[in-house]
């Protein structure tokens, strides 16, 4: 009677510390690296959104609060680099090309004046504005930027973050401004 007591004691006893050990499994040391990992960055790729928008000239065409800086290049002055070149350098995403690894976060930051998008695209194209895209001559007008969401347009400072799953090689693009691209690299994990 004793004996069978005492193993029936043991065989809780033994249940128990496996459901102790199971616990503790968080806070095992490699989880705490990962944990560290994503909050130092480890785990995250950043493109920035930039533009030169002078507020007042920009705001007189397009609207109070079009431009959110301060100086910068003028809305003529623009028109007439898009005319000169088919793109206006300042407006540009950068890096131009990333690699990454896939399960890595994938963020864009709008440094800039403007509302952007950071649109992935099959292909290249044209954006969601006609007279943008005849002077940077890209009359076709990407499929993706026919779709935009509200969420999808980037008010300056503002951030969008997507998790890259696959491998493989994703092409982005602003939606307003089409020649501002990037290309990212993605390699398995
Ligand atoms: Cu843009």
């Amino acid at each position: 009677m004793s004996i069978r007591l005492c193993s029936c004691v043991l065989a809780t006893l033994a249940v128990l510390a496996m459901a102790c050990s199971r616990d503790a499994q968080p806070l095992s040391p490699s989880a705490g690296l990962d944990t560290f990992a994503s909050i130092a960055g480890g785990v995250e790729r950043a493109v920035k959104l930039f533009d030169a928008c002078d507020p007042a000239s920009f705001n007189a065409v397009l609207g109070a609060g079009a431009c959110t800086r301060n100086g910068g290049v003028t809305f003529q002055n623009f028109i007439d680099q898009l005319t000169a070149h088919q793109s206006v350098g300042a407006w540009h995403f950068a890096p131009t090309m990333l690699t990454m690894k896939a399960g890595q976060n994938l963020v864009a930051i709008n440094a800039g004046g403007e509302t952007h998008t950071f649109t992935e695209v099959e292909e290249f194209g044209g954006g969601i504005v006609a007279n943008l895209n005849q002077l940077a001559g890209l009359p076709n007008v990407a499929p993706e930027c026919t779709q935009l969401q509200p969420g999808d347009f980037l008010r300056p400072g503002a951030r969008s973050s997507e998790t890259e799953d696959e491998s493989g090689v994703e092409k982005y693009q602003c939606c307003i401004h089409p020649w501002m691209k990037a290309e990212v690299r993605i390699s398995e994990k």
